[in-house]
């Protein structure tokens, strides 16, 4: 499944390519949505025990009761379901995240990792700049629970909201549809050939973290790309792109991922990331889900334990420094 000269033309003209139905729903997102049906199982269950919820709408697929929790509360935490940390100050030792098997299975696909391969090289490393995002219809949530793991996400280069450190590396990002993705349903929209224009001021936003502001947003460019369930998009680094909302009654639910070749920053270097491949030494990949929860955990417990001596060296509040608020374009 290694991507053809079209398609890596298309990436590096163009800052991105669809590869569609790379991955086969049945085989290699199933399990990743089988996992997860238990953990809103378990949110569900500890929420009515909470009485924030009254019922637990047994038996509904994973869409309805999503879309039924929402109804009720109007929210659904997405920290549960997250491949991440909460980078600011309110991590605690009760920090909630998702760090299970299938999903560990799917960071290390073949299909995906061959058609990274293509891109990157045989010696890959998985980025721990990673998020599952599970967005509902937008107005089914309350205002001040929106963020842009649930909500619109806006303008940004990956580039941008990741460590300087990580410049002039080849960050891979990775978006996968679990869900179709159309423009009701918030699909991404990008500018095609943004990439090669270079590194876009990025405000720092309350509650959103860094943003591409307004007026340099070249409208006439964007274009929307719809996606069914197992179409890949692969983006450079620097690929301007925000999502669209949901307006549609269903949810849109996606992953998206990173890889860089082996030995380059991540960009989030205080967070674990793992060789996912290396054609030149098999033996260093990462093969034990166990033992990647487990980094997840210990860099968690390393933060806590650096947040005691002061907030600065703690989590982090703002991930990216690089412009402040101050900025001509930021005013
Ligand atoms: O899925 C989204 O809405 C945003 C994804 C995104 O910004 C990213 O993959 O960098």
């Amino acid at each position: 499944m290694h991507l053809t000269e079209e398609q890596l033309s298309h990436f590096n003209d163009e800052g991105y390519v669809i590869a569609r139905n790379l991955l086969e729903p049945a085989q290699d997102l199933k399990p990743v949505i089988d996992e997860y049906a238990d953990i809103l199982n378990d949110l569900i269950h500890r929420m009515y025990s909470s009485g924030e919820l009254s019922e637990t709408y047994e038996g509904l697929p994973f869409h309805q009761r999503t879309l039924a929790v929402v109804r009720d509360t109007g929210h659904l935490d997405p920290y549960p379901f997250d491949i991440n940390v909460q980078e600011n100050l309110d991590l605690s030792r009760d920090s909630e995240f998702h760090f299970g098997p299938a999903m560990f299975r799917l960071l290390r696909n073949e299909r995906l990792l061959d058609a990274v391969e293509s891109i990157l090289g045989p010696e890959i490393y998985s980025n721990p700049v990673q998020h599952v995002r599970i967005k509902v219809p937008e107005h089914l949530i309350h205002p001040d629970r929106r963020s842009a793991l649930n909500a619109t996400t806006g303008w940004h280069q990956d580039n941008g909201v990741i460590d300087k450190e990580a410049d002039e590396t080849d960050m891979l990002t990775v978006w996968i549809a679990l869900t179709n993705a159309t423009e009701r349903q918030g699909c991404l929209k990008l500018v095609p050939q943004s990439h090669s224009e270079g590194l876009r001021v990025h405000c720092p936003i309350p509650s959103e973290g860094s943003r591409i502001p307004p007026q340099l947003i070249p409208e006439d460019r964007v274009r929307s790309v719809p996606m069914s369930q197992g179409d890949v998009l692969f983006m450079h680094r620097r690929c301007m792109h925000a999502s669209l909302t949901n307006i549609s009654d269903e949810i849109r639910w996606s992953l998206d991922i990173r890889y860089n070749p082996i030995g380059q920053s991540t960009g989030r270097e205080h967070l674990p990331g793992f060789v996912a491949r290396s054609r030149s030494n098999p033996g260093s990949e990462l093969l034990d889900p166990i033992a990647w929860r487990q980094s997840w955990i210990d860099a968690c417990e390393k933060m806590l334990a650096s947040a005691k001596h002061g907030p600065r060296s703690g989590p982090k509040s703002t991930p990216n420094k690089r412009w402040s608020r101050d900025h001509e374009l930021c005013a």
